[in-house]
């Protein structure tokens, strides 16, 4: 079958919109429909050539959530019909790291920027007929795309799809670096840096472990305010030194117990660490461009105040756990969802979503179907 999908051919250009070709799913595939597909900053570090990929073209979109259309022979538990969320690393239930329900470390994470399926092989061709990858193994900015079960969570089908696309990948990544990551405890003081997709959930998880202080830095002013509404209770527009200061000086000159770096490692790592109270943790949840080698951490800084610096992928746990918990905590009522979408956008429209990403006006935009 052909599906229009946007697809990454040259870094630095804009995504195509191409017909591709999609075979049918293999015994361990499913074939799924596209509902809605998020636009995370992820893909467009990819398609700025900050962090690359093993191959192109390659359809990106890894943010996505749809209904399934044909199953494999060897596929257990999928049906056609079936709601699903797409996880950005599969799953494959038989190395070390699965096998202990630690999905989010899954053995064959590094391979989803190769391009090929979880098996090695291609579902895709452009209409020249060379083989088209799928970021993350999924390709979801596409009407139609083929993932290995391994690749799939099914979810209940009431969740309207623009709000299960969001617990694919930014709700999970900051939510559960709160939670599962730093594990935030009640009336412990945080410090969240760069309120975007992910940093937006990050204040609405480290809401929901009972921190007592919340403190939202961005430069962009709407932004902070955006982050109130999910839980902040202090803003802060500086970076480097000035956002150090700011946050000491909110906090006795004692620091934040946690800091969550969620935009700009290079350059905002530094002021976070001094930000944070001694024994206090750092985590980096967002991606660095491939060419930042090295982090600025004086040794001797980080021995005396006995801080932590850990990274969180995924939210630190494994997505076929997390993302029915995040879909109960929306049904309860403890979890905003609709209010991270600040735009959808048409598959024709991807690149324009991007542009508004960079320009600071979304929290969420999502292609919808
Ligand atoms: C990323 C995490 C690092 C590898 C590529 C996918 N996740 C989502 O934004
Ligand atoms: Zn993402």
């Amino acid at each position: 079958m052909f599906s229009m999908a946007a697809v990454f051919r040259t870094p630095g250009a804009p995504l195509t919109i191409e017909r591709i070709a999609l075979d049918a799913p293999g015994p361990t595939e499913v074939l799924v429909r596209i509902a809605a597909v998020g636009l995370c900053r992820t893909d467009y570090h990819v398609m700025r050539g900050e962090r690359r990929v093993a191959m192109q073209p390659m359809v990106l979109g890894h943010e996505a959530a749809g209904v399934v259309e044909n199953v494999g022979t060897q596929v257990l538990g999928i049906g056609v019909g079936d709601h699903v969320v797409l996880t950005f690393i599969p799953g494959c239930g038989r190395c070390r790291w699965c096998r202990r329900g630690l999905h989010h470390l899954c053995a064959e994470g590094p391979r989803i920027t190769q391009g090929p399926q979880l098996d090695g092989s291609y579902r895709r061709r452009d209409l020249d007929g060379r083989a088209v990858g799928a970021f993350c193994m999924i390709g979801a900015f596409s009407e139609r795309t083929v993932v290995d079960q391994a690749s799939v969570v099914v979810v209940d089908p009431d969740i309207p799809f623009d709000l299960a696309a969001l617990v694919a990948c930014g709700v999970p990544a900051g939510v559960g670096a709160a939670r599962h990551r730093a594990r935030v405890r009640p009336g412990e003081r945080v410090l969240v840096v760069g309120c975007g997709g992910d940093g937006m959930n990050v204040v609405q998880g480290a809401r929901l472990a009972g921190a007592s202080m919340i403190i939202a830095a961005d430069l962009v002013p709407a932004k902070l305010a955006w982050a109130r509404g999910f839980g902040a209770t202090h803003a802060v527009n500086a970076e480097g030194a000035a956002l150090t200061s700011e946050v000491l000086a909110l906090t006795d000159g004692v620091g934040v117990d946690h800091a969550f770096v969620c935009i700009d490692p290079p350059a905002t790592l530094l002021p976070a660490f001094r930000a944070t109270a001694k024994a206090g943790n750092v985590v980096i949840t967002a991606l660095t461009p491939d060419t930042v080698t090295d982090i600025k951490i004086p040794p001797l800084e980080l021995f005396v105040t006995q801080k932590a610096i850990m990274g969180a992928v995924y939210g630190f746990a494994s997505p076929r756990m997390q993302i029915p918990d995040l879909l109960r905590l929306y049904r309860k009522g403890d979890l905003k969802l609709k209010e991270l979408i600040t735009r959808t956008y048409a598959l024709e429209e991807i690149n324009h979503g991007y542009a508004d990403l960079e320009a600071g006006k979304n929290i969420r935009g999502v292609v919808v179907f």
